[in-house]
């Protein structure tokens, strides 16, 4: 599979890649770990990252600008994508080809070529086993920029090595990829500073909390409460773990109000929730979802849902 990847890559002059909405270091990692791979050994290609800039994200990377016109007989690789809804950026059938890499079960299996692994912690570890098939087979380098990019994917999809996804192997890459000089203080400081107004949301968050004798839990935060903390709704991205370190907590459900909508975040510690997310039009990963419902009423069908999971 690594192998016919990196012949397909090598058989195209121009590479666009792609990646989710609502980006997250995963997202960013793999898909400009990605890049910088490929322009550090093929640097005759052209190779551009695609999406909408997310400025939480600076740190790690910058995206490029590209038309229409650009996709014409380029290969377009989406990466950390489950599905084609969640594909950040127009045109991206409209290459001479499509594929996908990525880490999500497969539920919508789109592309010409598809290398899906849903037993790899992010889509920022496959891309490194990717560069090891090029090292062995084709004489691929590593560069210290696409290391720091696929360090801070594997470190932000494993929860800093916490999750169970975390295996040997996520360890054997990390400690290879830190063998690069990029500046780990400086890379945590801008996955995990969390303002100090967030913090305050977070204390909130602990003190309303509701919790079922199961272990499942929610909470709700209206625009309202959003506002007299100072924060936006896209900054509550970072306290989607808050609530993972209660004790006896089976699963539980951060409802944020936008605008027009309630984002609605998912975490688990045993029962598989993207299926519930999927009732709502979401989707995600077994124990990590989200989705949007349009009213608090459907929030509380997604509350009881989730206690049924936690029977
Ligand atoms: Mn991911």
């Amino acid at each position: 599979m690594k192998r016919q990847i990196i012949d397909t890559i090598e058989k195209y002059d121009k590479i666009i890649i792609h990646r989710h909405v609502r980006p997250d270091p995963d997202a960013y990692g793999s898909q400009s770990g990605l890049k910088e791979l490929i322009k550090a050994n093929y640097p005759e290609k052209e190779v551009y990252a695609a999406g909408t800039h997310d400025e939480s994200l600076t740190y790690l990377a910058q995206l490029d600008q590209v038309n229409q016109a650009l996709y014409e007989g380029a290969l377009v690789i989406v990466t950390d994508t489950g599905n084609t809804e969640r594909i950040d950026g127009e045109f991206y059938t409209e290459g001479a080809l499509l594929m996908k890499i990525d880490h999500h079960p497969d539920a919508d299996p789109y592309g010409d070529v598809k290398w899906v692994n849903t037993s790899s912690s992010s889509t920022s570890e496959m891309i490194y086993t990717l560069y090891e098939e090029g090292k062995e087979s084709y004489g691929w380098k590593m560069t210290t920029e696409a290391a720091r990019l696929l360090f801070a994917g594997i470190v932000g999809d494993t929860g800093r090595f916490l999750f169970p996804s975390t295996t040997v192997n996520t360890f054997e890459i990390a400690s290879e990829l830190i063998k690069f000089d990029f500046n780990r203080t400086e890379l945590f400081a801008g996955m995990y500073e969390v303002k100090r107004d967030l913090l305050h949301l977070k204390g909130y968050i602990y003190q309303n909390f509701t919790m079922d004798a199961n272990g499942a839990a929610f909470v709700k935060i209206d625009k309202v409460t959003l506002e007299q903390f100072g924060v936006t709704a896209s900054d509550t991205s970072q306290l989607v773990g808050a609530l993972g370190d209660v004790q006896g907590i089976c699963a539980w459900v951060i409802f944020i109000e936008e605008d027009d909508q309630i984002r609605v975040r998912l975490r688990s510690k045993g029962p598989v929730i993207n299926t519930l997310a999927a009732q709502f039009g979401g989707g995600g990963h077994p124990l990590a979802s989200g989705a949007s419902v349009h009213s608090w009423e459907e929030a509380d069908e997604v509350i009881e849902q989730l206690k049924k999971l936690c029977i």
